[in-house]
């Protein structure tokens, strides 16, 4: 069954047998107050709009029995996988490893790494902790992905020009057709994120395709119509 859905540059043709779900880094870390993104000198309030689209979202391929992959960015608690040129950069208020408001910032187990309540995975999804910006750099998911059969990849979470966007160029190199839902994703500054929606469906959709969440349940809606 083939789901025809309205996004840009032209209609994403969805086959739910081969799709799977990406939440990229919807952690505390980035979401919350005394978190990595806060560090970082960013207002994080602007995130927490996102999550009720993003609920509905996972809800939709819950519904659908269709597979569902959360990321987080993490490290170890030793950093012997966090490069110096990652940790050492810039002057933040807190660095990779710093005990923070919510543990150590940005270290795998603390509170602060944990996915926020809303969009907590469920039992069988898969919850990748990944070192570098893109989800693919030293995680093992494409061998999952590949198990799995799945070579179409819907994306949500955050930040829409970092590792959203990095984990959907990997994406491509790997061979996955990928769209994003533009109101399930967000960035610190409104602008980086229009602009990478609109670098990813220029050129004939040179990255892949955008759509909001309404246009992939009418999708899903319409093929039930249609049987
Ligand atoms: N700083 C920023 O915009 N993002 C990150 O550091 N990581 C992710 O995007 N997850």
């Amino acid at each position: 069954m083939t789901l025809f859905v309205s996004a840009r540059p032209y209609d994403f043709e969805l086959d739910p047998s081969q799709a799977a779900l990406v939440v990229i880094d919807m952690q505390r870390d980035f979401i919350e107050p005394g978190g990595f993104g806060d560090t970082l000198g960013n207002d994080v309030s602007r995130l927490t709009k996102i999550i009720p689209t993003t609920a509905a979202l996972i809800a939709l391929f819950r519904k659908h029995g269709m597979p569902i992959v959360h990321t987080r960015e993490a490290h170890r608690p030793d950093l012997s996988d966090c490069p110096p040129a990652k940790r050492l950069r810039g002057k933040p208020g807190l660095r990779i490893g710093d005990e923070g408001a919510m543990g150590r910032i940005l270290i795998a187990g603390e509170p602060g790494n944990q996915i926020v309540s809303e969009l907590a995975p469920a039992a069988g999804e898969v919850v990748i902790d990944k070192p570098g910006k893109g989800m693919f750099w030293a995680t093992g998911l494409h061998e999952m992905l590949g198990d799995r059969d799945v070579t179409q990849l819907v994306f949500a979470g955050v930040t829409t020009e970092v590792c959203v966007q990095t984990s959907m160029r990997e994406a491509n190199d790997r061979g996955y057709e990928c769209l994003l839902i533009e109101d399930a994703t967000e960035s610190y500054f409104p602008e980086f994120k229009a602009a990478a929606i609109e670098m990813i469906v220029a050129q004939g959709g040179i990255v892949g395709w955008a759509t909001p969440l309404a246009k992939l349940e009418e999708a899903f809606e319409q093929a039930t119509i249609d049987g």
